[in-house]
């Protein structure tokens, strides 16, 4: 147990925010409808299923010699179905990240993580370590939407609330006192890219799901390369404000084609330039 206080989960916005600015983080209460979050639990199990048995699974979260990995990582989901497209665009959580990072943001990538028993504790890390430590603002936002219950005991994401002031990132293998994110399912644990954070250890027999929405300012390179990994038939089912945050819209001087205008969105080319005579 930790004497370490994190702030209330609260549906208010405004509430959120202040938590947000003051701890680094905010719980914000139920995040998920009901409907949304029955369809992403059932999605969630079918693709880590479907990813083992086709052998095309990714794991971690064990021994350094990667001899027992335990957990389960899902990529790309945005590819994996309708329900994470629409919450990716979730207009509560949006704002929330936009008061962190200001108008301008993309989607740096979409991920499951998976923590089943067995699993060891990640290593303390802060979303933005590669960026400069002196960078005084979150570049970067995570947030966790709880898709299970995250506890204490089922590896619940550790967090250090008001890290994100030190001014500094943990050194590899650093330990400092933790708490652990708990909510009940539906709940979205939204934190500045600066805070010290890591899975926590599934000490149960149940798994845990946290579903992923990593956002990042418009001139961070995004960390999935969704401009190669989209797949060409996702594309028509994305919403123009979908492909904005996937970086397929100018934005400035940034992600042109040929010199386009900031604004326009583009969709993968089918003719391209080349060399004339
Ligand atoms: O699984 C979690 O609770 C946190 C995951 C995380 O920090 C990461 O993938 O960088």
């Amino acid at each position: 147990m930790t004497d370490i206080a994190l702030p209330p989960i609260t549906t208010d916005l405004a509430e959120a925010k202040r938590h947000l600015n003051e701890f680094g983080l905010c719980r914000l209460g139920d995040a998920l409808t009901s409907d949304q979050l029955d369809a992403v639990r059932s999605r969630l199990e079918v693709q880590a299923n479907a990813e083992v048995r086709e052998g095309c699974s990714y794991h971690d979260g064990g021994s350094p010699d990667g001899r027992s990995a335990p957990n389960q990582r899902i990529w790309n989901l945005i590819n994996k179905g309708e329900v994470f497209r629409e919450i990716a665009c979730a207009s509560h959580s949006l704002e929330l990240v936009k008061h962190m990072l200001g108008p301008d943001i993309l989607l740096s990538s979409m991920t499951c993580n998976i923590a089943r028993d067995g699993g060891v504790p990640m290593a303390l890390h802060s979303d933005q370590n590669y960026i400069p430590v002196t960078t005084p603002y979150p570049a970067v936002v995570d947030i966790a939407w709880m898709v299970t219950d995250f506890t204490d005991d089922n590896g619940g994401t550790r967090v250090v609330p008001g890290s994100h002031k030190w001014g500094r990132y943990p050194n590899p293998g650093e330990q400092v006192e933790t708490v652990a994110a708990t909510g009940p399912a539906g709940t979205a644990l939204i934190f500045d890219g600066r805070l010290w954070h890591g899975t926590g250890a599934n000490k149960t027999n149940a798994p845990r799901y946290g579903l992923f929405t990593y956002y990042c300012r418009a001139f961070i390179r995004q960390q999935e390369n969704f401009s190669l990994s989209l797949s060409p038939d996702v594309i028509p089912l994305c919403s123009q404000e979908l492909l904005a945050l996937l970086g397929f819209q100018v934005w400035h001087t940034l992600g042109m084609i040929e010199g386009t205008y900031h604004g326009t969105t583009h969709t993968r080319p089918t003719t391209f330039s080349r060399e004339l005579s």
